[in-house]
């Protein structure tokens, strides 16, 4: 840090209320802070402020307190003005608890808990160990989960809350292709850089049960739980199109695919049929649809799982290839229709370019057109083949195909908006009652039949394309025998269905959108799968269970083979092996599994970390699952939830797991957004030109405007300086480009990493998406200040705190005790519904009504401490440990609200001027006086009363009268 970089103070308002807020202060780190806050060994921050000036300001920090009126003179120099930050010792508090809690291992979770006890098992989904280190949206989750852990512990739950790494991954691997360094080196670095910040935020994991997805110990199970599932026939080796890039001469996973070319360097991608290994997940398919019901999920996320499984109901169709005379053939090409109710309206046929027919019955006049057409193909993805396809496109193959139903000819068309991976990779096209067929048709000139009559429709010239369900019509036929007229769709279809299966031509079929997952890389970090490839037969052996685990060889080189052939190929000596059973050459697979395979079960680990007989126990399996609670971000909605909930239903099928569920209930915390940017336009004279004018806006230049010189004027942000000038206010996603990246280890040295916990709370709703605001910050941290004051009392004259309290070991009154209860059910109830921000707003007002008070008695403070906690835990533990108790606060008993205390009642209480009374005001019963005064003297009629009078003397009697003694000799005349 430079020592001309500028220093910036910024102060707690209760202390420098009137001060200025900005100012230049040209000096080093020497300086010393007004308050004289002890900073010795501290890093600063100093910022750069806009404004200067001459300013003197003098504040008066009052209370009603006797003994902590004090007054606080600032004073500036004529171009400083100091405002301090550290109002309370954050810095010392903050890293003193966390070496406490860690030397203790206060949050350590006992192997042998009391299972008589509850259980709380709260998870947060593990981060990616990036490079980057953490960004303000991870502290979000992980604090909300930290608070219902602390409260949980507090409420005499076992609580499970442990945080590990999801570290197999392709940033490391790409690194170690540019730099040679080891995926591992990279991955440790990065895993202690996390853990670091993680522990600097005071969260109280249990760290003696942290793991990584790419530790050995840790992956052996990954790979039992592979075999298991090729045991079972659940993993199976099958031909399916990967993204091969020639010119890099690797595979590619999809997220390096962008828009047809490889994310480095640009080059062309293909889709190339490849042998990989696959998951049958479709074999859960049905089981992973109906259990969704059980689950406390959000409703959205459901709906997402739902879609992705995509369960429809239809029927098979077979139809005879005819041949060059139009006579049917052997061969028969089978549809997978949701409508079979259209058969009698299907005019043409269309198979997917990859269609294992295709090549058979396609005529020599079209092959080479085919051909082209399929290398055309397999250049796009199938997003880009159906819902991103703006024109369709298609090729006729020469060859007709009977209608089952009527005997008619249609051709037989290749088009790429038929997948292959879906249904039977070819449809019966139905031109008049399908949109995309209908596109298709009107396209290329194909016959249009209409077979569905729109019930609600009677208009005749109905020629458009009706995709609804109606009355049947023209869809009969005496050569087949079938007549589905007059009856509605759903009839109709039941009836084809029927007759297909007698007469051999099809059958009803259930089908997903869910296809098996595809659960190979070419890549070297990940872990290996635990299969030999028999060198004579290519026959596929598991690697037997005792010599798990398979470890990873070390390399050198991480380049691409340039054949497709994934990296681990290189480790020769580890690939050429034999099979111990025969001592048959053989050599291993060097396809490594895909980097959702560790994410998929790390939860059930995380119940006993470090078992080597076991994945895990299973009398604390049964103890500690399902998950209760697991956090984290939508994006996981369906791949990773979908995925861990499949294993676990094998796992539960072989008497692994005692759930069918993982996840009792899954929350997804909101995106937090960078700070609102405000832009503005200059014309090219370099005058502002208003937000208004906006058709003309394009043509002038934009620039940002920094949000102290920006107001609200009415719904409108305007310029300050010109208010006439409007600016359009903007909301972006974090991110390195734009620069509006908020780091957390920033704002924990800046405001303590209960400021950030707490602020990162109070931002919204816990669900929603949220913009990040540093002056938010300073509000927290004000009323963290207020609260430090409150127990701790004011700073000494040298800006020290003395070392006790200024609780008083005094009987709490009526009111106080009621403030406190409606806090404490609040609070309560708050975190139990996971809305932690109004949770902060009750505990503000306790703090704001606390300040009124003229003593702060301990058996009130103490559990307002103790309420705290889960939200500031640091200061919490360090006004627990002033208020006298020797040990931590976590396992205290969390407050309970005494209901006798929460009844809402307020009393009318008359009021004399004088003796006279002169109306009356409406109170809390067992109100403080002053309380009581301030009501009196901002009622409507009691104010002309007392406005500008000099009071001589209250008379007080709680919940009788407020009588106020005016002072005669002072009673000012008003003057003509
Ligand atoms: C005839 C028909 C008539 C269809 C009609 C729809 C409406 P869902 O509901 O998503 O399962 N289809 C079948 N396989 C396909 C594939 N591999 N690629 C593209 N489309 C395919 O969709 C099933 C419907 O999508 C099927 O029903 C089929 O078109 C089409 F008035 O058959 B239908």
């Amino acid at each position: 840090m430079s020592s001309h970089q500028i220093l910036q103070f910024r102060s707690d308002p209760f202390v420098l209320s009137h001060c200025c807020r900005h100012t230049h202060l040209t000096s080093s780190l020497t300086l010393q802070s007004p308050l004289k806050q002890p900073f010795s060994g501290l890093r600063f921050r100093w910022r750069r402020s806009n404004h200067g000036g001459v300013r003197s300001s003098k504040t008066v920090a009052q209370s009603n307190n006797g003994n902590r009126k004090e007054e606080a003179l600032v004073s500036e120099t004529a171009t400083t003005t100091i405002e301090l930050k550290r109002v309370y010792p954050f810095h010392e508090i903050e890293p003193k608890w966390q070496r406490y809690w860690e030397n203790n291992r206060t949050f350590r979770t006992p192997d042998d808990v009391d299972t008589s006890k509850p259980k709380f098992y709260v998870l947060d989904m593990f981060p990616y160990p990036s490079g980057a280190g953490l960004h303000v949206g991870h502290p979000l989750g992980y604090t909300a989960t930290d608070i219902l852990a602390r409260l949980r512990r507090m409420q005499g739950y076992n609580v499970l809350h442990p945080m590990g790494w999801d570290a197999f991954g392709l940033p490391a691997e790409q690194y170690a292709i540019e730099t040679g360094t080891h995926p591992k080196t990279t991955t440790l670095k990065n895993i202690d850089r996390f853990r670091l910040q993680l522990k600097s935020l005071g969260f109280s994991y249990d760290w003696d049960r942290e793991l990584s997805t790419t530790e050995p110990d840790y992956y052996k199970w990954t790979q039992w739980i592979f075999l298991q599932l090729y045991k079972r026939g659940l993993a199976y080796q099958a031909e399916v199109p990967v993204n091969w890039c020639p010119a890099l001469g690797t595979v590619l996973a999809n997220e390096e695919v962008v828009d047809g070319v490889s994310e480095r360097g640009g080059h062309p991608v293909i889709r190339k049929p490849m042998r990989q290994w696959m998951l049958k997940i479709t074999a859960y398919a049905d089981r992973l649809l109906e259990d969704l019901d059980e689950l406390e999920w959000p409703e959205s996320i459901k709906e997402m799982q739902r879609n992705w499984i995509g369960r429809s109901e239809g029927a098979e169709l077979n139809f005879s290839i005819l041949d060059g005379e139009g006579r049917e053939t052997d061969k028969k090409i089978t549809v997978y229709t949701t409508r079979p109710d259209t058969l009698f309206g299907a005019t043409y046929m269309v198979v997917a370019p990859e269609h294992h027919l295709l090549s058979y019955f396609v005529t020599e006049e079209q092959r080479q057109q085919v051909e082209e057409y399929k290398d055309f193909a397999s250049r796009k993805s199938d997003l880009e083949r159906t819902e991103l396809q703006k024109d369709k496109t298609g090729v006729f193959t020469g060859c007709y195909a009977k209608n089952p139903a009527n005997g008619d000819a249609i051709p037989i068309w290749v088009a790429d908006y038929v997948l292959a991976s879906y249904g039977t990779g070819a449809i019966m096209a139905v031109p008049a009652h399908d949109t995309r067929d209908n596109e298709f048709a009107l396209k290329y000139n194909i016959p249009i039949k209409w077979v569905v009559k729109n019930e609600a429709d009677s208009s005749d010239d109905a020629k458009q394309v009706y995709p609804g369900l109606g009355i049947i019509e023209n869809s009969s036929s005496s050569e087949t025998g079938l007549d589905i007229n007059q009856l509605s769709s759903k009839e109709a279809g039941l009836k084809v269905i029927e007759w297909a299966e007698r007469t051999g031509n099809g059958k009803k079929k259930v089908n997903y959108k869910l296809r098996d997952w595809l659960f190979a890389r070419q890549r070297y970090w990940g872990e290996p799968i635990p299969i030999l490839i028999l060198d004579e037969s290519g026959e596929t052996i598991a690697v037997s269970e005792s010599e798990l685990p398979l470890t990873l060889p070390e390399l050198n080189d991480f380049t691409p083979t340039g054949t497709g052939e994934p990296p681990l190929s290189k480790a020769v000596s580890w690939v050429n092996t034999v099979d111990p059973s025969t001592g048959k050459p053989a050599k291993r697979e060097t396809s490594t599994m895909p980097q959702w395979a560790g994410s998929c079960w790390y939860y059930l680990r995380f119940m006993d970390p470090k078992n080597p007989e076991a994945l895990v126990d299973k009398e604390k399996e049964k103890y500690w699952s399902p998950v209760d609670v697991y956090v984290g971000g939508a994006e996981h909605a369906v791949l990773h939830l979908l995925y861990s909930r499949f294993w676990h239903k094998v796992l539960y099928d072989i008497g692994v797991v005692s759930t069918k569920e993982p996840f009792k209930c899954v929350i997804n915390q909101g995106i937090i957004l960078g700070e609102v940017q405000y832009t503005a336009w200059k014309d090219q004279e370099g005058n502002y030109v208003s937000a208004d004018n906006e058709e003309r806006l394009n043509e002038h230049q934009q620039v940002t405007i920094p949000e102290e010189k920006v107001m609200k004027s009415g719904d409108h942000f305007v310029l300050k300086e010109d208010p006439s000038i409007r600016l359009i206010p903007r909301v972006y996603k974090m991110s390195k480009s734009r620069g509006n990246v908020v780091n957390p280890d920033d704002v924990v040295l800046e405001y303590g990493a209960d400021s950030l916990r707490l602020y990162e709370m109070f931002m919204g709703p816990f669900r929603d998406s949220k913009t990040w605001n540093t002056s938010g910050i300073e509000g927290v941290h004000r009323f963290l200040a207020r609260t430090w004051r409150l127990v701790i009392g004011l700073p000494q004259s040298d800006g020290s705190f003395k070392d006790g309290t200024i609780v008083t070991d005094d009987e709490p009154t009526l009111e106080q005790l009621r403030t406190l209860h409606k806090c404490i059910a609040k609070v309560t109830e708050e975190i139990e519904s996971t809305r932690f921000n109004t949770g902060i707003s009750g505990m503000m007002e306790f703090v704001n009504a606390a300040y009124k008070w003229n003593n702060q008695p301990r058996r009130i403070i103490e559990p307002f401490v103790l309420l705290l906690s889960p939200y500031a835990p640091h200061m919490a533990e360090e006004l627990w440990s002033r208020l006298g108790h020797p040990n931590s606060l976590a396992y205290e008993s969390f407050p309970k609200a005494n209901p006798d205390y929460l009844k809402n009642t307020t009393i009318v209480l008359p009021v004399q001027i004088n003796g006279k009374t002169r109306g009356t005001i409406e109170v809390e019963e067992g109100c403080s006086e002053d309380v009581a005064f301030v009501l009196a003297s901002q009622d409507e009629k009691l104010r002309k009363y007392l406005d500008g009078q000099s009071i001589k003397k209250r008379i007080y009697v709680p919940g009788k009268i407020l009588n106020v003694i005016l002072d005669r000799t002072n009673v000012k005349v008003a003057t003509k």
